[in-house]
């Protein structure tokens, strides 16, 4: 089993634990006698349901189960221009989003979060869905792998949701970022994903010359010259590489 099945295995574990702490929060919710049409003194809770869909648009570059968080402000899973932690370098050079979603779990905006399933290959969606209590601002980060580079992600950082309205959506194009935590080598051995069978995801050396986050400005393939690239034209990918579409539904 490569590093990025196992990966992805463990995900899968993770995402079922996920999905049950959810559910119960829901029940506990629906326990409580409350409802968002109760105007009682005591009930300030602003109950809202989202669903977010992630369209992979690129030719032949999957990405790794995504990482959702629902967070009011003050969280962000990264900050332009400056270095990765640790937990988004696991995720952006393996595709691995457990411990990003576990810091995310620990921080004082936390509000929910869910990984996705499996791997969405280009041209497939999926969809997740939250119901979060919304009184102190609702926000969503997204965050997955482009699993044929050796860096690269995409996702959303800190989108306000606040002021959708129910039935309301909005789309965001979402660029490529390199994580600056990995030298863009294209070389077999280097990338977890299927253009480089069995290739290592996450080296904690920081081997990209920078170490600091920024725009990717993508890959250059064997079919453009580089004739240690495992990666040919199909690999190339443009800005955006996804479709993020977020939906209030109620
Ligand atoms: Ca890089
Ligand atoms: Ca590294």
């Amino acid at each position: 089993m490569s590093l990025f099945n196992k990966s992805l295995f463990n995900l899968e574990l993770r995402g079922k634990m996920i999905t049950v702490a959810m559910g119960s929060s829901l029940l506990l919710a629906g326990c409580g006698g409350s409802s968002s049409d109760n105007n009682t003194a005591d009930n300030t809770e602003d109950l809202r349901s989202f669903e977010i869909s992630v369209h992979n648009v690129t030719a032949n570059q999957p990405f790794s189960p995504i990482a959702v968080i629902l967070h009011s402000t003050g969280y962000q899973a990264w900050i332009d221009g400056e270095a990765a932690s640790t937990a988004l370098e696991l995720l952006a050079e393996e595709g691995d989003n457990s411990s990003l979603l576990t810091e995310a779990s620990l921080h004082d905006a936390y509000l929910a979060s869910q990984t996705g399933t499996g791997v969405i290959g280009p041209g497939q969606n999926e969809s997740v869905q939250f119901e979060v209590d919304a009184q102190n601002g609702v926000s969503v980060s997204v965050v997955s792998m482009l699993v044929n580079t050796n860096d690269a992600y995409t996702g959303i950082n800190a989108a306000a949701l606040t002021a959708l309205n129910t039935g309301e959506s909005m789309s965001v194009k979402a660029p490529v970022w390199d994580a600056g935590t990995e030298s863009n080598t294209e070389a077999a051995g280097t990338i977890p994903g299927p253009a480089d069978n069995a290739g290592e995801g996450f080296n904690a050396e920081r081997s990209d010359q920078s170490d600091r986050i920024r725009f990717h400005s993508g890959v250059v393939s064997s079919d453009d010259g580089l004739s240690t690239s495992v990666l040919s034209a199909e690999h190339r990918f443009d800005n955006p590489s996804a479709m993020i579409t977020i939906t209030r539904l109620n």
